[in-house]
């Protein structure tokens, strides 16, 4: 993938009979003169003023995130795809400020798409200032700069408080902040005298897609990413004749169920990272310390001489309303973390260990949970290949029974053990609870809701998980009617979601269908409707079909 840095996208072509430079480059300033508003009065005077700050904000928003990329691509060393991007510093302290309610919220709104509305607000947001800046800068200058910095000293706290933030990282934000405030002035100067440019417009047509292609650049990452991608292909974590674990008869054959082992292509993903993660197995680091005996640090070739296993596990995500989709089953191949905690002899008294990712996200974990006999795995591998970069390659945790937000941390290079009375989680302080073990519950995935069927014989059907205690039981409503069993496939592992099927004799008209579980210690699966915050949601899930 070619990293060119942008053209000279703030250079737009002179059109004929205009000058044949930009005005921002010419050198004697005129004075501002004639009506306050031009001609056309406030509205057509004040769009003039407003181009002019958002050409000069976009055009220092595309110098700053090209020399980020011109840094990441000429420094690249350790494997950290955040860079010193301003814009991706802001939108990832908007991410960390995020409490347990928009989170909620913009996950359940938006699901995986919640990040592209993050970064559409944050474009809106964005405009509507520097089009202010630039309407202040007419009369004010001095304001307008001051303005510019203080939205850079926002981006400034953003970036030096990200995760592995160097001192040098302001650098590309500091030249992009002198680039707008140099440009406000010639802009806004040459608006007064001339009043609004039809060059100006596409001068901002031009940074704005600039700053769009240093963005797909960054996204795809570069020579970075070229690095991880070598690495994850050589990767080869899967070795051959490891005993694969069975799942004979755990799918019910209805068409339109979940597949009881989620291709990794469709599994669904959450986390906090405005740019996924993309490290080389050659530099990644696992560091075990805090109330340990020995500090340890795993490298990829001892995790890879282990004895690895496979084991199938369904990850849940707290944030998954009833009904929802944010849950997944794989074959992870993994190391059990167990054994590499009794390697550094976790002290008596600890609790917890945390799990920091490469970007600094962090879940806290019960050490029980990581050291009985669930086997919670390091895992390499998902579904038989690496792991894709989005589920956390070259390494991530996989702990059965509990909410991805306290386990399953993604691109895993830390373990701190240490207590719940000491430290916590990243979702902790947000609003949700510190402990998260994942709650029974059910869906129906067959008929749709909203779907019309034919009367007689038809298929309800779905899946249901109680992870690591596993599913005694499935039962279906019809409406107000009695509960009746469904028929369960085979639960290979209660680490898994189970696939059931139940024969329903439609007749005509308009039917509710109710489904609940009962988990593998006989609790029937709560009908109380709660939100999913602080610790998973409850409640029954429902479709309304017509029969005719
Ligand atoms: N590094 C990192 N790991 C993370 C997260 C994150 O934000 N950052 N989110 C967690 C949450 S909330 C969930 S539900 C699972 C989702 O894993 P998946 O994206 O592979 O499905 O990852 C967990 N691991
Ligand atoms: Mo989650």
């Amino acid at each position: 993938m070619s990293a060119d840095p942008p053209g000279p996208a703030h250079q737009p072509a002179g059109t004929p009979g205009s000058l044949p430079v930009p005005a921002w480059e010419v050198d004697d300033l005129p004075e501002p003169q004639g009506e306050p508003f031009g001609p056309g009065g406030w509205a057509v005077g004040n769009l003039g003023y407003a181009v002019d700050g958002l050409v000069a904000g976009v055009t220092g928003l595309l110098v700053a995130e090209a020399l980020d990329l011109g840094l990441t691509f000429v420094g690249w060393v350790s494997g950290n795809a955040s860079g010193r991007s301003p814009l991706l510093a802001v939108g990832a302290a908007f991410v960390d400020l995020t409490p347990a309610w928009l989170k909620e919220w913009a996950v359940s709104s938006f699901g995986t798409g919640d990040k592209a509305v993050l970064f559409a607000g944050m474009a809106i947001v964005l405009a509507l200032l520097f089009a202010a800046i630039g309407m202040v800068a007419r009369t004010r200058h001095t304001v307008a700069a001051a303005l510019v910095g203080g939205l850079g000293v926002l981006a400034l706290i953003a970036l030096l408080t990200r995760a592995g933030a160097s001192p040098t990282d302001p650098i590309p934000l500091v030249v992009g902040l002198a680039t707008t405030v140099w440009m406000l002035r010639r802009m806004v100067a040459r608006t007064a005298v001339d009043g609004p440019s039809r060059r100006e417009a596409l001068g901002l047509a031009a940074a704005a897609a600039g700053v769009a292609l240093a963005e797909s650049a960054r996204g795809s990452g570069g020579v970075a990413a070229a690095n991880a991608g070598a690495s994850r292909a050589a990767a080869a974590p899967v070795p051959t004749g490891l005993p694969a674990p069975t799942s004979a008869g755990a799918e019910v054959g209805v068409p339109g169920v979940a597949p009881w082992v989620v291709p990794n292509d469709s599994f669904y993903r959450i986390d906090t990272a405005l740019v996924v993660p993309r490290l080389a197995t050659e530099s990644w680091r696992l560091r075990v310390y805090g109330e340990v005996e020995r500090e340890v640090t795993l490298t990829w070739a001892q995790l890879l001489a282990k004895p690895l296993i496979q084991r199938h596990a369904t990850l849940a995500c707290v944030s998954n309303e009833v009904g929802g989709h944010l849950v997944g089953n794989a074959l992870w191949t993994g190391w059990p973390v167990r054994e590499l905690l009794r390697e550094a002899g976790p002290k008596a008294g600890a609790d917890m260990v945390l799990s920091r990712s490469v970007d600094g996200w962090t879940a806290g974990t019960p050490l029980e949970a990581l050291t009985d006999d669930r086997d919670a795995l390091l895992a390499v591998a998902m579904n038989g290949e690496a792991l894709p970069f989005e589920h956390g390659f070259p390494v991530r945790l996989v702990v059965p029974g509990l909410y991805g937000y306290v386990s399953a941390t993604k691109w895993v290079t830390e373990l701190k053990i240490t207590r719940f009375a000491v430290d916590m989680g990243y979702w902790t302080p947000r609003g949700w609870s510190a402990l998260g073990p994942v709650k029974t519950a059910s869906r129906i995935d067959v008929p749709r809701s909203g779907a019309q069927v034919s009367a007689g014989r038809v298929a309800v059907a779905g899946v249901a998980w109680a992870m690591h205690r596993g599913i005694q039981g499935v039962q279906v409503r019809v409406d107000d009617g009695p509960w009746a069993d469904a028929r369960l496939a085979t639960e290979p592992t209660i680490d898994s979601w189970r696939q059931w099927v139940y024969e329903w004799d439609a007749t005509p008209g308009s039917h509710v269908l109710t489904v609940r579980a009962r988990d593998g210690a006989g609790e029937w699966q709560t009908s109380v409707q709660t939100r999913s915050d602080p610790d998973g949601a409850t409640g029954h899930h429902s479709v309304t079909v017509r029969v005719g």
